[in-house]
């Protein structure tokens, strides 16, 4: 899987869980993504992820992520690409935007679900 933001978060769910090591990571990974465990990737799931990492990103809950927020998940390039108002704050909905972007890109067969 070749993904953007996703990938971000991702990174910030590894960090949150960073005693493990890398084997035992990549498992609890997928197992905290893929809810009912089918090996499957569901929108909802997906979506759910998403809420979950946003709200991790978003130390100080106001809402939207700013650069501070973001720079251990993203570079700046991908903090502009994410922030299409060009306001230093990635919205809910920039957020949004781009993890939907991120699923349907990965989602090459367009099931609706990734594997
Ligand atoms: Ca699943
Ligand atoms: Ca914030
Ligand atoms: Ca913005």
């Amino acid at each position: 899987m070749k993904l953007g933001i996703f990938t971000a978060a991702v990174v910030m769910l590894a960090s949150a869980v960073s005693a493990e090591s890398a084997g035992e990571l990549h498992e609890k990974q997928l197992n905290a993504i893929d809810a009912n465990n089918d090996g499957f990737l569901s929108k909802d799931e997906f979506n759910a992820f998403s809420d979950y990492a946003f709200q991790e990103m978003d130390e100080d809950k106001n809402g939207t992520l700013g650069l501070e927020e973001a720079k251990p998940f993203l570079d700046i390039k991908q903090f502009q690409n994410v922030d299409q108002n060009n306001d230093d704050l990635i919205s809910r909905a920039e957020y949004n935007a781009q993890m939907n972007a991120d699923f349907s890109s990965a989602d090459q067969d367009g099931n609706g679900q990734l594997d």
